[in-house]
């Protein structure tokens, strides 16, 4: 029998959520963005997502992965009820085992052995729940989250330079700027909305705002750029270094502002210049050109309208802080920020990022954007009426681990995140959590590397299930809204926290029924004593009605008491958050990534992210819509380095580093720099068991952020050469063999297995049927030849293709796009087994090739072609003939780059 793996779920959907028809406003689960978006949900329970017009964050926008949102829903792969050791509990038994967990780490331990890892991905009412209980009752700061891989560098940079944790502009001054520079951050792929933004304004500007990438490599994103700075990886504080000294020497400063509002200058400046005195010595440590560095700090020093966006490229470093600084001391220096289309602006990665950083989820932080300074605990420990305050900072994300590792923490509890996929030296991270003692996880899903290890799982609400607020990259605070019914027993993570605080005592400081109280808590504290000596203060939220929560429209923050709209920007008169109201700037030295490639592992893997998958594919891995860009896990490698390294395009290479390896398909590309090789950060053990990059990087850390250098590690890189290669396609899931190279993907009609390994299994015939199965009624089509190991076999049930299995000794098997496609037939005629049995297409049937645009699933064959063909030049017409690109834009730099390749 051809089993169908993931079961039918046993818990369907209760009744509730949206009635049929109506149409909620809430809120992408995905980007620091933060797009509006609207859901009706028809009568046999399909959710239609659009862009919410209305909504100031995207104006009826969205990318792929928000506009197949509601192709992810489906409950086949969730948790629905609580586990204990692997045996179904109730809910009473898993709490009550929880807060005994608790207890007992409590009693025999005391607060530094519990800790909890939390997430950018929980809504500003669990984190709140969390940190509470944490830090007001458990008296530990042992709570970090995932932000620490992901903003803390930013957090810790803006507290230097301004006070507080503050991001002074807004979406408009990407498009009022006349210059946008974009430093270590891919925002066509990572932020599209703000891109497309970016490219909407400049077609009414007349081309303005230019834009410059700083990226070691040519993204999606160079696309529309001016000028692409590919620079040495980890250059970024020589290069704006070098831009303080150089806008210094050219007179671009502004005396006024400096001298009215910033302190610090001349000694940012000397140690600007002790490192990058001039041009030159820039271009010698970042390996650009004079002349691309000239044009660059030309263009930054003349152009009044600047707005600097930084991300990962900037922040995922062992001195990430300092890149940050690097940046925004020449804002200062220039008066730029806080004026319309001016400032450094740190985009945030998740979803609800800032609303962390906000209720204070950091373990370096207290609550509401206070610190551990004795009158912040002191006034925190009041609001709460505290019994335990935490008085000082808890361990950060990798520290943390760490203590899990050396078993100093006795019970952990892990929510809305997968950090043995996300944390770097991942496999040390899941040793660590075989050796700890007590493991809860909270998720929404039943299978991941975390879930695995948990003995107490408890399901989560998601997406579209629950209610709450996040927070996007421009200080905008957004509901999410509930339009779907809670699925079996999964409740809200808030929920779960006050049920644990209620069993251990602290009732009377979790008395929640809904996140509406909570919220209107957290606003109160962002006021209490606050007198406008605190950055974020939502206290005219703190007396919000149910009814006024429900309905609260997007509004930016600060927004104190009394206030009615919220600040679009901060600091253009000063007025920052230090002592004597100045800014910071900051003095940066030379500085060199952690680890420095040597002769055993020559070259520089950088990590990050994918145009249509969101982090650990737990939902955009779900949909064939969003699979079909990029299937299966990759390093991308230059050619000359390829050729060095023995590995060739499509073929399978082993990445090396000192902590890891992973086993990857290669794609070469010039796009690259040599030295320098690219992986994504997304693939886990489910779908792919040799693809978890992280497993190779490097655990190094910025000693002020704690912020991991995910984008640099030393390895090595080597050809893969399995015995061989093959594929399986099958209607449904199936129990995936165990083999050297698995990766598992989800097609439109079935489900793919790319599949590669060492020991030659000879009796393909009799694999396939232990694979699929075997039934009298089944029409087997089979090819097989011993003799040069190749096999080709297909199952049919009732004329409907069931599964088949191709082997080769190469990677050069039949198309899987072909195939897939064969899936979606009603009956495979005569001259289609035929096809089969060749591996070969009937001519005049095509193969798609990858999918480029996920909107209208439009394949890489049918654009070369057309492009090719019918003279397509444009994007435009590209969209009028074959729509793609027409819907989302996510695919337009890709067109743009088949135009110049194929036109
Ligand atoms: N499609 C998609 N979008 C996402 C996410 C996702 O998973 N998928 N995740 C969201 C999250 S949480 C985040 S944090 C953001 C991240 O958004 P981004 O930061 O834009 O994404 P990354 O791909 O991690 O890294 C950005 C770039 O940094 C470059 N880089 C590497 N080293 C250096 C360096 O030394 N200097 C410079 N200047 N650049 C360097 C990399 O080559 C890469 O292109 O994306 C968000 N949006
Ligand atoms: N090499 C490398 N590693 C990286 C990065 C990189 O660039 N390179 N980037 C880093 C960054 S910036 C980030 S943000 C991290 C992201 O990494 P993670 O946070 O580990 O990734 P996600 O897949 O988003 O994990 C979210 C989990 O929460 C679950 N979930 C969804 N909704 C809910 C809910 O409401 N409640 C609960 N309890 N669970 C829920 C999902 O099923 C999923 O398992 O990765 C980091 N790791
Ligand atoms: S840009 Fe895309 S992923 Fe980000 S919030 Fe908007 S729709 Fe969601
Ligand atoms: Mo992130």
């Amino acid at each position: 029998m051809i089993s169908s793996l993931p079961p039918a779920p046993a818990f369907p959907r209760k009744e509730g959520g949206s009635d049929s028809g109506e149409e909620i406003r809430t809120t992408c689960p995905y980007c620091g963005v933060g797009c509006g978006v609207k859901v009706t949900v028809d009568a046999d329970g399909q959710a239609q997502v659009t862009g919410d017009e209305r909504h100031p964050a995207n104006y009826g926008r969205l990318c792929s992965k928000g506009a197949a949102l509601g192709e992810t829903l489906s409950l086949d792969d969730r948790l629905l009820y609580p586990e204990i050791h692997g045996r179904r509990a109730t809910w009473d038994e898993a709490l009550d085992a929880v807060a005994a967990g608790f207890r007992n780490a409590l009693a025999e331990h005391g607060p530094d052995a519990i800790a909890f890892y939390v997430s950018g991905q929980l809504l500003t009412e669990d984190y709140y729940v969390a940190n509470k209980l944490m830090k007001g009752c458990f008296g530990s700061a042992n709570i970090d989250t995932n932000s620490r891989l992901c903003m803390s560098s930013s957090v810790a940079g803006h507290q230097r330079a301004f006070g507080s944790d503050t991001v002074p502009g807004c979406y408009e001054d990407l498009e009022d700027a006349d210059l946008v520079v974009l430093v270590g951050s891919n925002l066509a792929w990572c932020h599209p909305v703000l891109y497309q933004r970016i490219l909407a304004a400049r077609e009414q500007r007349a081309g303005k705002p230019r834009l410059v990438v700083i990226d070691p490599r040519r993204t999606a994103t160079c696309e529309a750029a001016e000028i692409h700075l590919p620079l040495k990886p980890g250059s970024d504080t020589a290069l704006f270094n070098g831009l303080l000294a150089h806008l210094y020497q050219q007179d671009r400063l502004n005396p006024e502002f400096l001298d009215r509002h910033v302190a610090g200058f001349w000694s940012a400046y000397q140690a600007a210049k002790a490192v990058a005195p001039n041009i030159p010595t820039v271009a010698a440590k970042t390996g650009l050109s004079e002349s691309a560095v000239a044009e660059f700090y030309g263009l930054w020093g003349r152009t009044h309208k600047v707005v600097t966006v930084y991300s990962q490229g900037v922040n995922q470093s062992s001195y990430g802080s300092d890149k940050v600084n690097a940046i925004i001391n020449c804002h200062l220096a220039t008066g730029r920020i806080g004026q319309p289309g001016m400032g450094p602006f740190s985009v945030t990665g998740q979803p609800n990022a800032m609303g962390g950083r906000e209720v204070g989820g950091l373990a370096s932080q207290l609550a509401a954007h206070m610190d551990f300074a004795p009158e912040a605990v002191e006034r925190v420990r009041r609001f709460w009426k505290a019994p335990a305050i935490a008085s000082r900072p808890g361990l950060k994300a990798v520290e943390l681990f760490q203590a899990v590792a050396d078993t100093k923490i006795k019970a952990l509890w892990i929510m809305g995140t997968n950090p043995l996929v996300s944390l770097p030296d991942a496999d040390a991270a899941r040793e660590a959590l075989r050796r700890c003692p007590l493991v809860i996880v909270s998720d929404a899903v039943a299978d991941t590397d975390t879930v695995r290890l948990a003995q107490i799982k408890l399901p989560a609400l998601t997406w579209g299930e629950k209610e709450g607020a996040v927070t996007n990259s421009e200080r905008r605070i957004s509901r999410q809204r509930a339009f779907l019914p809670p699925p079996g027993e999964a409740q809200p993570d808030w929920w779960a926290m006050t049920q644990v605080a209620r069993r251990l005592g602290f009732g009377a400081l979790f008395p929640y029924e809904s996140p509406a109280a909570i919220f209107r808590e957290h606003a109160a504290l962002s006021g209490f004593e606050n007198e406008g000596r605190r950055d974020f203060d939502i206290s005219a939220l703190a007396d919000l009605t149910d009814d006024g929560y429900d309905a609260l429209p997007p509004v930016q923050w600060p927004l104190p008491r009394g206030a009615t709209t919220g600040a679009t920007r901060l600091f253009g008169e000063g007025g920052f958050f230090t002592a004597d109201g100045k800014a910071r700037c900051i003095a940066v030295g030379e500085r060199s990534p952690a680890y420095a490639v040597d002769k055993s592992f020559p070259l520089i893997l950088n990590s990050g992210r994918i145009r249509d998958q969101w982090h650990t594919m737990t939902r955009t891995g779900k949909t064939a819509r969003l699979t079909g860009h990029i299937p299966e896990p990759y390093v991308e490698i230059h050619p000359v380095d390829a050729l060095a390294c023995g590995v060739s395009e499509n073929g399978l290479a082993r990445v090396q580093s000192r902590w890891g390896e992973v086993i990857v398909r290669v794609r070469t590309s010039a796009e690259q720099q040599p030295g320098s090789v690219f992986a994504p950060m997304h693939w886990g053990s489910p779908l792919a068991p040799q693809g978890r990059v992280n497993a190779a990087v490097n655990p190094a850390v910025d000693p002020l952020s704690g912020q991991p250098e995910l984008k640099h590690t030393p390895v090595r890189v080597q050809a893969y050469r399995p015995r061989w290669h093959g594929f399986l396609l099958c209607r449904e899931a199936i129990e995936p063999p165990t083999v050297e190279y698995r990766v598992s993907v989800r097609e439109r009609a079935c489900w793919r297995y790319e599949l590669a390994g060492e020991n030659v299994i000879g009796d393909w015939p009799d694999w396939a049927r232990t694979l699929f199965g075997d039934d009298p009624g089944w029409e087997w089509l089979e090819f097989a030849d011993a003799g040069t190991g190749r096999y080709r076999g297909a199952v049919l049930a009732e004329g409907r293709l069931q599964a088949c299995l191709f082997v080769a000794p190469t990677h050069e098997l039949p198309l899987r796009g072909w195939l897939a496609g064969l899936f979606a037939a009603a009956e495979l005629g005569v001259a289609e087994h035929a096809s089969l049995l060749a591996g070969r297409p009937r001519p005049g049937q095509r193969d798609c090739g990858r999918i480029v645009c996920a909107c209208f699933g439009v394949g890489l064959n049918a654009l070369t072609t057309a492009i090719r063909d019918q003279g397509l030049a444009t994007p435009e017409a590209i969209g009028a003939t074959l729509k793609a690109g027409s819907n989302c834009g996510s695919c337009v730099p890709e067109l743009r780059q088949l135009i110049q390749e194929y036109g």
